[in-house]
């Protein structure tokens, strides 16, 4: 185990752009042996061979790293979530270029680790096509896993330009191989012009819920993140964060950018709460295209946020 932080020790903390490169400077390992008590693990998962736009969230695991600040008290949370939990950096999954399905292998594996010494996994993407991968681990280890799922898109197509595997699908074939129960899946956010109505007429005979963008800005986060924490129920629960639910104006380096979106304060609000309300077993963040180096990226920016929110509510859970 490495602690980047040792070096600094005397002055306390060590500034965010020295040092080994790991989420908010918490320790690294890549030996599973190491994430015996661990509470959460942090794994990244650089891989975009699945998009259908635009490229470039393989380069998001480092870019959030990069962009992620130190421990500290949440000053509206009134926790230091990093403090309070065990927090591990576990490095990348050994993807492939071009391959994805041995990149998938290779995330599932790595995926499983975690869950196999107890620990939460928090997966940085990615395209969202590792959803497959991180979802059906955690529904080896706990059985078909609720799903609370942030998205301008529904990500339950059959096929996108003809293609099985790509990161508009995963939700479809996470359904349909039993690794979601369907009616403990809620969706938040969705807008724009895709899907069509087929795709929407499956979600409803699954039992799917599809909470709409307009709902989100009519009804208030307060209401529909109560909503999506009751779909989701009693039960393991997987949260998924495509940072494309956001508004691209918070979050603009992402693959299919669609305008009308939620603000950067109440995703972080609505994570918290859901991570502080049900039983997380796993989370991701996908589709962040980083563009800058460090905090000077607004969208890698925002994802270590969402991380950060995260724990924070695992923290608040744990406390009681
Ligand atoms: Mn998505």
């Amino acid at each position: 185990m490495i602690d980047p932080l040792e070096r600094w020790q005397r002055y306390g903390e060590k500034p965010d752009y020295a040092g080994l490169l790991t989420f908010s400077g918490v320790s690294y390992t890549e030996d599973p042996a190491e994430l015996a008590g661990a509470d959460v693990v942090i794994v990244g998962a650089p891989t975009d061979d699945l998009v259908s736009d635009r490229p470039g969230a393989r380069f998001a695991p480092r870019a959030i790293r990069a962009a992620s600040c130190p421990p500290g008290p949440h000053l509206e949370a009134r926790i230091d979530g990093i403090g309070e939990l065990r927090v591990v950096d576990f490095g990348d999954a050994a993807v492939v270029p071009a391959d994805p399905l041995r990149t998938h292998d290779a995330i599932e594996e790595t995926v499983a680790l975690v869950l196999e010494r107890g620990a939460i996994p928090i997966v940085l993407g990615g395209d969202h096509g590792i959803a497959e991968p991180d979802i059906r681990a955690c529904a080896r280890r706990h059985g078909p896993v609720g799903l609370i799922h942030f998205d301008a898109h529904t990500d339950t197509g059959t096929e996108v330009f003809g293609a099985s595997r790509s990161h508009g699908t995963p939700m479809y074939r996470l359904v349909r191989d039993g690794h979601v129960a369907p009616r403990r899946y809620v969706q938040l956010g969705l807008r724009g012009y895709w899907p069509g109505e087929r795709e929407f007429a499956w979600q409803a005979q699954q039992g799917i819920t599809s909470i709409f963008m307009h709902e989100v800005r009519d009804r208030g986060i307060r209401a529909v993140t109560g909503g999506a924490i009751e779909v989701a129920g009693a039960g393991p629960v997987f949260v998924s964060i495509d940072i494309d639910a956001l508004d691209p104006g918070f979050a603009p380096g992402t693959g299919t950018p669609e305008p009308g979106g939620m603000t950067s304060a109440d995703l972080l609000w609505a994570v918290r709460e859901i991570a502080s309300r049900v039983e997380l077993v796993g989370a991701e963040v996908v589709e962040v295209i980083p563009t800058a180096v460090g905090s000077a990226d607004i969208t890698a920016l925002v994802a270590d946020r969402i991380v950060r929110e995260l724990i924070t509510g695992l923290a608040l859970r744990r406390r009681g």
